[in-house]
């Protein structure tokens, strides 16, 4: 069944591709172009997922592992059980992201929005594109790609990790850690305030905007706002994903070395050399 307010969004047009075919609802969900596109991706990738799980050897869910092709394979495509079917999941995984994030885009405008939330998983794309396509490219072959697996990918960060001898010193990895932690803080802050304001003590009324200013006035001298929290919230949470994609680029393509060895332009600075 429908909520009230759902028939009048139920609108035709905003597609990008496809005109009027695919422009229709199964259930409550917008099908469009894209949304076949997703599905199918999706559908295959799951499928060769489970194939991979088949041939791996174990059905520990910890365990299972679809690994990328060895290093030697370098930019070409591998046998199916040598490192080829990470290649097509890895294609049907991008299939699916970018399929998704235009269906995102289309119901935006058909429904006349902003493109924040398309621009916003673009960012999550952009930092898996990153790990699996564009630093493999760059070291010149595609077992530079994390495999598929719970436990691998773990040993995988792990290794590349220690490859740098203290993944800590990573300048960029150090943006990335510190946008995460204040992406967490400021949702905490804003979630702690809205849930503080409409849940009232006993006999109280219910507070809004208003109070929520004057708390953070009272409190620290200064208030972002309703309207700015979201906008910090959308631009901290960006720059932890852009800067994980920039720390993991530049480890291997632009420096070999122990991140720790970095700094060493920041030790001989005349200040205290
Ligand atoms: Mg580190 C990376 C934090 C210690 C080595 N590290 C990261 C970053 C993040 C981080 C900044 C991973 C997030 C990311 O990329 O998001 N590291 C972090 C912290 C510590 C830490 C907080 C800590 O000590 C407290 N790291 C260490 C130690 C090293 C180390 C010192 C190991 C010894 N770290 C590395 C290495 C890497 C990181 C190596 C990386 O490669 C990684 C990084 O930056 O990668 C870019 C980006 C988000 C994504 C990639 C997700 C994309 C999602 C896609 C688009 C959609 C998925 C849909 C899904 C399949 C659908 C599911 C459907 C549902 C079931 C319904
Ligand atoms: C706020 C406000 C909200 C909020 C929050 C604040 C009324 C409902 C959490 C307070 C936020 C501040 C002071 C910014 C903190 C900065 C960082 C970097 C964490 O003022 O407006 O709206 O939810």
């Amino acid at each position: 069944s429908m909520l009230t307010f759902e028939r009048k969004y139920r609108v035709r047009g905003g597609t990008l591709v496809g005109g009027d075919l695919f422009d229709f609802w199964v259930g409550p969900f917008w099908v469009g172009f894209f949304g076949v596109t997703t599905l199918f991706f999706t559908a295959l990738g799951t499928a060769l997922i489970l194939f991979g799980a088949a041939i791996g050897g174990t059905w520990n869910i910890w365990l299972i592992n679809i690994a990328p092709p060895d290093i030697s394979y370098g930019l070409r495509l591998a046998p199916m059980h040598q490192g080829g079917l990470w290649q097509v999941i890895t294609i049907c995984a991008i299939g699916a992201f970018v399929s998704w994030a235009l269906r995102q885009w289309e119901i935006a405008r058909k429904l006349g929005m902003g493109m924040h939330i398309p621009v916003a998983f673009s960012v999550a794309i952009f930092a898996y594109i990153t790990l699996v396509v564009v630093r493999p490219v760059l070291l010149g072959a595609w077992g530079h790609g994390f495999p598929y697996g719970i436990f691998s990918h773990l040993d995988w960060v792990s290794n590349v990790g220690y490859q740098y001898l203290h993944f800590h010193y990573n300048p960029a990895h150090m943006l990335a850690v510190s946008f995460f932690f204040t992406t967490v803080f400021a949702l905490s802050l804003h979630a702690s305030l809205v849930l503080a304001a409409i849940n009232p003590g006993e006999g109280e009324t219910v507070k809004g905007a208003e109070h929520e200013n004057t708390f953070y006035r009272d409190f620290i001298g200064y208030s972002i706002g309703t309207l700015g929290i979201h906008r910090l919230g959308l631009f901290v949470a960006l720059s932890a994903g852009f800067w994980s994609a920039v720390c993991i680029v530049i480890s291997g393509p632009f420096w070999t070395r122990g991140w720790p060895e970095w700094w060493t332009w920041w030790l001989k600075l005349p200040i205290w050399r």
